[in-house]
Parts: structure tokens; C-alpha cells; sequence
């Protein structure tokens, strides 16, 4: 069964490397969001991207999701004892992918076959795509004023009140070349648990230019499903559910359906919100939905790809 993942930070890499433990290399196409990326030190950083990769790899650290297992913070730490700017954590190891990355960039190639080059390095079989090769990014306006989207994140620790979202670039972000053909040949999209806001909207968008028939019926064209980010109200991790009430929208998997009206085949909830499920027009499956371990993981990846096989 041929799939395409969209994902963004630590829940949808998760479920993206759930998905690689059960599907064999052609059949699995991870798209990722960039609207994170930004430069730092004069480097240029693409968090979802590294997270995806660093996670596929079995490189991740466990702990925090994002950044590289038994790392070592001796550059960032100087850099603090030097007066520099230390709250955007960066790890030693970590620093040689921002480094080699922004090295390639300068000379001219695409971040898309950099990521190839990076997952060939790493081991990664399966293929991880940038959304686009052309920069695009997110700028959370807050009562605070617009924030470039890790000020907001890590800095601020989003703590400003969320008024909007804005992608800066996105107008003229081309999906890049592997994503139509894969999108194109693939029986589903499964859209993972990640923040629908500032992780999927913008993937969303960059590939609405890519013709996928919309909430079809069963056994016709594409199907799009989606696993819900939010869990009896609240995220694993990260501010979706925040951004969702402080938007005046009641943070709940209800919410995240709804986020995506019109677009999907069926919709992944908790156990915790099986209640839910009936104010869901779209086909929905109640399972257990948390990640705790790889082999949470690929269970969770198995019972999407089944759900999907009963569409
Ligand atoms: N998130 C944090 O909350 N604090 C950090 O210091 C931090 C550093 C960091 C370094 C590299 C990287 O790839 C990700 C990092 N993240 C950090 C996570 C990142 O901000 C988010 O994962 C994404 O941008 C949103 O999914």
C-alpha cells in the first residue's frame, strides 16, 4: 500500500516512524513541514526536517523528541559563557547537520536532495521530502506583536496569547518533485498527529497545488485520514490545544476534525474521546493513540494502515 505522511514536529515523526517500521521504503513518502526553519548563528536549521530524520534513524533524543541522543553541549554552553544567545538549544552533533546543511545550501543545492543525502548518511531508506525547496516561513502573530515561529516557541516558550498565523513565502512554494509523484501514485495521505496549525496547514498548502481529489468515496481515489494531535483536550506535547483555545476554538479532537473539514476519508481519535466520535461526519476509528515506545509506534501505524484498507 502506497502512503504519503505529512508530518511535522515530535508527535508526527512518531507516528511517520511507526509508519516506516511497517511499510517498505517505496511505499512510504514522509512530507515535512519547513515553516520552522530559520537561521541561527548564520546557520540555517530546519527542526521538523531533523526531527523526522533524527527520529527515522533511531537518532532522536528520547527525552525531548527533537536534538540527538547522547549529545554533548559544549559549543552552546561556551557560547552562553561568551554572552551569546543560548536559549535555542543546539548540541554539539547537532550543530554538524546545521553546519554540512547550510555548507550545501550556499553552494547551491536543494534542501530536498540534501535531506537525500543526509537520510543516506543516517541510514534512513525511506524517503523524507521537504514540503518545497523554497523557503517558507511561519510568523505567529501574538498580542505581542508577529514572532518568527521559534521565537515564539522555544524563547517565549508560548507563552504570547496566539491571535494568527501567517506563511511567509508560501504564495510561491513549489511542492518539490518527488511529492506530486508520490502523492499522485499513493492509495492515501495519512496526515499525523502533528500541530494542525503550524505543522500541516502550511504542507497543506504548498501541496493543494497538487490535484488530490478531495474526501472521496470508499474505494475510489485518494483517501485522506488524519490522526487527531489532541487527547482529551490537551497535546502530548506542544501548543496545539493552547493556540486552539486562545483562537477561541475548545481544544479537542472534535477540533482538529474539524480543522480539516471537506478534506478527509477518516479520522484517527483516542480512546480517551470515542465519545466524540459520533459529531464526526467523516468515518472514524477509536483506538489508542499514544506513543510511548517504537513499538507504540508501529502498532499505532498498523491500525491506521488497516482503517485505511476498511475505507
Ligand atoms: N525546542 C525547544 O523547546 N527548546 C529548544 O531549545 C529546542 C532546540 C532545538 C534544536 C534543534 C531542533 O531540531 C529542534 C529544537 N527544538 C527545541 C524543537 C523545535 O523548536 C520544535 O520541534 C519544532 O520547531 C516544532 O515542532
Amino acid at each position: 500500500m502506497k502512503i504519503v505522511a505529512l508530518a511535522g514536529g515530535v508527535g508526527g515523526a512518531k507516528l511517520a516512524h511507526g509508519l516506516a517500521q511497517i511499510l517498505a521504503p517505496e511505499e512510504l513518502t514522509i512530507i515535512v513541514n519547513t515553516g520552522d526553519d530559520f537561521e541561527h548563528f548564520g546557520m540555517y536549521i530546519c527542526p521538523d526536517l531533523d526531527t523526522v530524520c533524527y527520529t527515522l534513524a533511531g537518532l532522536a533524543n528520547p527525552e525531548t523528541g527533537w536534538g540527538r541522543v547522547n549529545e554533548s553541549w559544549n559549543t552552546i554552553s561556551n557560547i552562553e559563557k561568551l554572552g551569546g544567545p543560548a536559549w535555542f538549544r543546539l548540541g554539539d552533533q547537532d550543530i554538524a547537520t546545521h553546519l554540512e546543511r547550510t555548507r550545501r545550501l550556499k553552494e547551491g543545492q536543494s534542501l530536498s536532495q540534501i535531506t537525500r543525502d543526509f537520510c543516506n548518511a543516517w541510514g534512513i531508506k525511506h524517503t523524507i521530502l521537504p514540503m518545497s525547496d523554497s523557503p517558507v516561513q511561519t510568523i505567529v502573530d501574538t498580542d505581542e506583536g508577529e514572532l518568527a515561529f521559534q521565537e515564539y516557541f522555544v524563547h517565549r516558550r508560548c507563552e504570547p496569547r496566539v491571535k494568527g498565523f501567517r506563511f511567509d513565502g508560501i504564495q510561491v512554494a513549489e511542492p518539490v518533485i518527488g511529492a506530486r509523484e508520490a502523492i499522485e501514485s499513493a492509495e492515501a495521505i495519512v496526515i499525523c498527529p502533528s500541530n494542525p496549525w503550524v505543522s500541516v496547514d502550511p504542507i497543506l498548502r504548498v501541496i493543494a497545488l497538487i490535484p488530490v481529489p478531495r474526501s472521496v468515496p470508499r474505494g475510489e481515489g485518494k483517501k485522506i485520514i488524519a490522526v487527531s494531535p489532541i487527547i482529551a483536550g490537551k497535546t502530548v506535547k506542544g501548543p496545539a490545544a493552547k493556540m486552539y483555545a486562545e483562537l477561541g476554538i475548545e481544544p479537542s479532537a472534535l477540533a482538529v476534525a474539524e480543522h480539516y473539514r471537506g478534506l478527509l476519508s477518516g479520522f484517527v481519535l483516542d480512546d480517551l474521546d470515542a465519545h466524540l466520535s459520533d459529531n464526526i461526519e467523516t468515518k472514524t476509528l477509536v483506538t489508542n493513540t499514544i506513543m510511548n515506545s517504537n513499538s507504540d509506534r508501529a502498532r499505532l501505524a498498523r491500525v491506521v494502515l488497516h482503517f485505511i484498507g476498511s475505507l
